[in-house]
């Protein structure tokens, strides 16, 4: 339903258009928008004023207009739309009928407001016609924002006037690469960073830190990350160390990188007001702090007492607080964990900054309100963050963790979706949140394994560290209070289903890293809704137990109760000797029919080799046919944007009782490792295996 004729003041009389790669992108400018009034937009890599070119010949319009007091934008959907995206939300992953707030706030369980806001904003809403063709739709706007999708889509702002994006193209995957090339990819994260992460809030004293790693060691459970929660600070000051529980940083993370693992530390914004402490004595004097509406720094209660908050809108602020960083990485940190960004006080209105609050801008940003800028705090804040990082570890690719974000920020950070619960609810509710934050531009995110804010049961925990290994960003962590949840707080049985999860992810780490290379470079989600290997096929638009791993690889948890799955050959796939179909924790893992999926060894941390041998799993279409691609490079560092690195792309035909496997393209300077390569054909009955070097052509006779 379009809105009432009579409370639209205005029209879309003024739009310019570009359209690149055949994907029609068009802005949409309301005629009260002033350009000049305009701030920069937060969300796109390119001012949209600068795009510019001619209109493609069906073009979606949005209408504007002001209902009452607030400016409003209104796109018509066709019959039989499914709507997506909104960023990171509780709820179903089909988003039509749903009603979301964007205004980032810590959600303890979700519970605030019913979950309708989180801490994360995404003003963008990616549409689905029948047909399987789609659009996308950005409102260009950091103020509050209501998104109605009860009929059709509508952008209810609290702010002024602002741009409408609109993305055309002929499937949803055309919509994520137009995503892309408007608000950029991730970065290449770390290989680490793809591994398992044990965290908890919190681990300490250091010795604490030492016996967790040395039990996954002995245990022979994979494991990359230890992360560090606030109680390893002093008075929870950031950037400082309890001199009771962690003396020598330095030497913890020593401890832990000689057995493979590193760590992340964890890092709020709140800065405690106390003379004498360098990181507010150095703040006041350069007055890098948010002001109230009176012109006094603005003071708010979080972990450390009183504090004051970065006015992270201003370069001056994050070049100083990016400087923050040099004697913290030099600890031995591997990455950042930033929290409470949304910014969370204890005893502010609403439990955040009061909206009047001033945060001054500079660099192009005006100075504005905390209503305006309120949602981007945390991205910004996460911006500054990653500068110190890339400053003071140049040869490091960085590794930043944070709660708060807006649409854009995967730029800057991966993201979990904050204090879940551990309940069956908020296991089956991860796989929704985790595909919407994909289709949000948001591809390296996870929730907590295992449920944040309370003990878990051991059947709860075996079933979601079974999944929870297939997140893009997998790490279990749990609240203060809670019973511990390692994989073997549970006794043998759940640590033997946690070591087989875990072994799975770590034998498929060449897959999801060729993944996450793809989602660097064209902005694709890791795990997909299962709809994206089909978008005609009506039955899987709402489908959001099953989940795809990339486009080879559906995910079923066993949980699942009538999982609708794509049509066409997928047969079940075993990785480390498990059952996969008849496993009652493991989810089946099923490969596309067409596709070849790389395979590592069962190592313990990424810091092992893992591709001698190489296995590619190749599963034959109807014609007897599979493709599929390797990406690998060091792992780490910059040599991948200077050709350093391998892509390769295998391919294998049925020639008679044989299949033939070939390498059939190869891109980059890095020099092919010698290894031995297995081949295992799977037909859905048997696993026929075979080996050679990948260089010759391996033939396998079924
Ligand atoms: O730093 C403590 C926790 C952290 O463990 C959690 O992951 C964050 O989402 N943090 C929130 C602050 C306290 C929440 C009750």
């Amino acid at each position: 339903m379009k809105p009432d004729e009579s409370k639209i003041h205005t029209r879309p009389i003024k739009y310019s258009i570009k359209a690149s790669n055949n994907k029609g992108v068009s802005v949409f400018y309301p005629p009260e928008l002033d350009k000049n009034q305009a701030i920069p937009s937060m969300a796109l890599l390119k001012e949209a004023w600068e795009i510019t070119s001619n209109p493609p010949p069906e073009t979606i319009a949005p209408y504007f207009y002001t209902d009452g007091t607030k400016n409003c934008a209104f796109i018509e959907i066709e019959e039989g739309t499914s709507l997506y995206g909104t960023g990171e939300v509780a709820g179903p992953l089909l988003r039509n009928g749903k009603e979301i707030t964007l205004w980032n706030s810590g959600n303890l369980v979700f519970k605030k407001d019913r979950g309708r806001r989180l801490q994360q904003s995404h003003p963008w809403v990616l549409a689905v016609r029948r047909d399987g063709s789609a659009f996308g739709v950005i409102a260009d706007t950091t103020w509050r924002l209501k998104i109605d999708l009860r009929n059709g889509i509508r952008f209810i702002s609290d702010g002024p006037a602002f741009p409408v994006i609109v993305i055309q193209g002929k499937s949803p995957q055309e919509i994520m690469n137009g995503l892309a090339e408007l608000t950029g990819t991730i970065s290449m994260p770390p290989i680490w960073a793809l591994g398992f992460h044990q965290c908890r809030w919190s681990y300490y004293p250091d010795s604490r830190v030492r016996e967790i790693a040395d039990e996954f060691r002995k245990r022979k459970i994979p494991c990359d990350v230890v992360w560090l929660d606030i109680d390893y600070m002093d008075e929870h000051r950031v950037f400082t160390f309890s001199p009771k529980h962690f003396p020598d940083p330095k030497a913890t993370n020593r401890y832990l990188h000689d057995r493979g693992f590193k760590s992340v530390w964890i890092i709020d914004p709140g800065v405690k007001i106390k003379k004498g402490y360098s990181v507010y004595d150095f703040g006041s004097k350069n007055d890098v702090w948010v002001k109230s509406a009176d012109g006094k720094e603005y003071k708010g209660m979080v972990w450390p007492g009183m504090c004051v908050f970065p006015d992270f809108t201003r370069p001056e602020t994050r070049k100083w607080w990016a400087e923050l960083y040099k004697d913290f990485l030099a600890q031995g940190i591997d990455g950042v964990w930033i929290d409470m960004n949304e910014p969370y006080i204890f005893n502010g209105p609403d439990q955040s900054m009061p909206l009047d609050n001033i945060h001054r801008g500079g660099g192009g940003l005006p100075r504005g309100s905390h209503a305006q800028y309120h949602n981007i705090y945390g991205m910004l804040m996460a911006r500054a963050t990653r500068e110190g990082i890339t400053k003071f570890c140049p040869d490091k690719r960085p590794f930043v963790l944070t709660r708060s974000n807006f649409l854009g920020g995967h730029r800057y950070a991966a993201t979990w979706t904050g204090d879940n619960e551990p309940s069956w609810k908020h296991l089956r509710m991860s796989i929704p949140m985790a595909l919407n934050l994909g289709l949000s531009g948001q591809p390296f995110n996870g929730a907590d394994i295992g449920g944040f804010f309370g003990d878990t049961n051991p059947e709860l925990f075996a079933h979601w560290m079974a999944v929870g290994a297939f997140y893009p960003f997998a790490r279990a962590h749990t609240f203060k209070m809670a019973k511990d949840k390692e994989p073997w707080a549970f006794g043998k049985k759940v640590e033997a289903v946690s070591r087989i999860a875990l072994e799975r992810r770590y034998r498929l780490l060449p897959y999801i890293y060729t993944l996450f290379r793809e989602a660097a470079i064209n902005g694709m989600p890791v795990v997909r809704p299962v709809f994206f290997a089909d978008p005609k096929d009506a039955d899987l638009r709402a489908e959001e137990e099953a989940f795809l791993l990339g486009g080879d690889l559906v995910v079923v948890p066993k949980w699942a109760k009538h999982p609708k799955l794509p049509k066409g050959i997928w047969h079940s796939i075993s990785l480390v000797g498990e059952d996969s179909a008849n496993d009652k924790y493991q989810p089946n893992l099923l490969i596309r029919g067409g596709s070849i999926v790389p395979l590592g060894r069962i190592i313990q941390n990424t810091t092992e080799k893992s591709l001698n041998p190489l296995t590619l799993l190749v599963c034959l279409d109807e014609l007897g046919k599979a493709k599929g691609v390797l990406y690998e490079d060091a792992g780490d560092g910059y040599g991948y944007q200077h050709g350093q690195y391998l892509l390769t792309t295998y391919s294998a035909e049925k020639q008679g009782n044989k299949v033939i496997v070939k390498i059939a393209d190869e891109e980059g300077s890095m020099k092919r490792p010698e290894r031995t390569t297995n081949i295992e054909i799977v037909t859905g009955r048997r696993a026929v295996r075979a080996n050679g070097a990948e260089t010759d052509g391996i033939t396998v006779e079924i």
